[in-house]
């Protein structure tokens, strides 16, 4: 049995990526929210994952975490996660692991949080260079592999998508303007059924974390 631990909805970006990749695929999981908000370096989340943070998925008690570690040990058993093709599931993977490992500066400036919706103001330049390079990567595996009528970054729906779902959610958040291809391309991941779902549940929670909420004022936007 596969269960899932994943952080506040409202915050949790790196829960979302998993949490989407099981809901997209309809895999039957149980899911167990842990309040990370707040709690930096929580102790208690030692006995849920190795790494002490979530997201960690559990298959008969057999733990795995980290998101593209997860994402991966999901798709040994459903290999419809990557595109069929092998330079298209090369590619999908180096996206995904850029993501994985990359874009400090915007996440650190853009923390997600579902509840802000802000005016937005111009990125600071390193900020900026992690935006155009996420453009750049949607843009050329959308003109690349995407062929057919799907609207993801290979066509078909896959771990890649996944991995750029928190981006989305960031890029309205604080009202990023982006290229048509780009713009599109981040409403279709707003618009997944799924992603709607986090979206509700997360303004239903109550837990606030200051750290995050402080944005609005900063950006100059109203919640
Ligand atoms: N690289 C990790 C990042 C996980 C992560 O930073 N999770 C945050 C929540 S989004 C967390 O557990 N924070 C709580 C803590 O550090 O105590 C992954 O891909 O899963």
């Amino acid at each position: 049995m596969l269960e899932l631990y994943i952080g506040n909805k409202n915050y949790s970006s790196w829960s979302l990526r998993t949490w989407l990749l099981l809901r997209h695929f309809d895999i039957p999981f149980t899911e167990h929210l842990v309040s990370v908000a707040g709690r930096d370096h929580n102790p208690a989340l030692k006995l849920i994952a190795g790494n002490g943070r979530v997201p960690s998925l559990h298959d008969d008690g057999f733990q795995v975490w980290e998101s593209i570690a997860i994402a991966e040990y999901l798709a040994e058993k459903y290999p419809q996660m990557w595109p069929s093709d092998p330079k298209a599931r090369a590619r999908a993977r180096s996206i995904a692991a850029e993501m994985h490992a990359g874009f400090a500066k915007l996440r650190t400036a853009m923390p997600m949080n579902l509840k802000l919706k802000l005016r937005g103001k111009p990125a600071e330049a390193d900020v900026q260079r992690d935006i155009d390079r996420i453009v750049e990567l949607w843009t050329e595996a959308r003109s690349q592999f995407a062929s057919g009528d799907g609207p993801w970054l290979f066509g078909d729906f896959s771990v890649a998508d996944a991995m750029y779902a928190p981006i989305a959610w960031r890029l309205h958040i604080y009202n990023v303007s982006l290229p048509a291809v780009a713009a599109a391309y981040r409403d279709a991941l707003l618009a997944h059924p799924a992603m709607v779902e986090w979206y509700e549940a997360a303004l239903l929670e109550s837990e606030a974390h200051e750290k995050y909420d402080c944005l609005a004022e900063v950006y100059g936007g109203a919640r």
